[in-house]
């Protein structure tokens, strides 16, 4: 999935009816392993955009409610903070993923 943005935003916030708790996540290399962590916020310069997608920013799902499957969507709402402090929402059919194979905490609950 992509974001783009006409003027400079971040992505601050993404909530599903689907999970119990929605995360932003990026993927970083430590000790030459990838591994994912949260972060508060994914910036969305002006006109340019940010893929979203297994091995990089990624928006986790955890402790879902309903099963989902690869190929799947699910409804998410998007909370987008431009940089005077004024949030949007935006609500979207996020196409469903699984964490890459290998990874150390593949599987189980999670879903990108
Ligand atoms: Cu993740």
């Amino acid at each position: 999935m992509r974001l783009s943005s006409k003027a400079d935003s971040a992505l601050v916030q993404a909530e599903s009816p689907a999970a119990q708790h929605v995360e932003i996540h990026e993927m970083v290399m430590e000790n030459d392993v990838m591994k994912m962590r949260q972060i508060p916020r994914l910036a969305l310069p002006a006109g340019q955009a940010v893929e979203l997608k297994p091995g990089g920013y990624h928006i986790m799902l955890i402790d879902l409610k309903t099963q989902v499957h690869e190929g799947n969507h699910v409804p998410m709402t998007l909370t987008f903070e431009s940089p005077d402090g004024k949030r949007e929402t935006v609500n979207i059919e996020a196409p469903v993923r699984p964490l890459a194979s290998g990874s150390p905490s593949g599987g189980h609950h999670h879903k990108h």
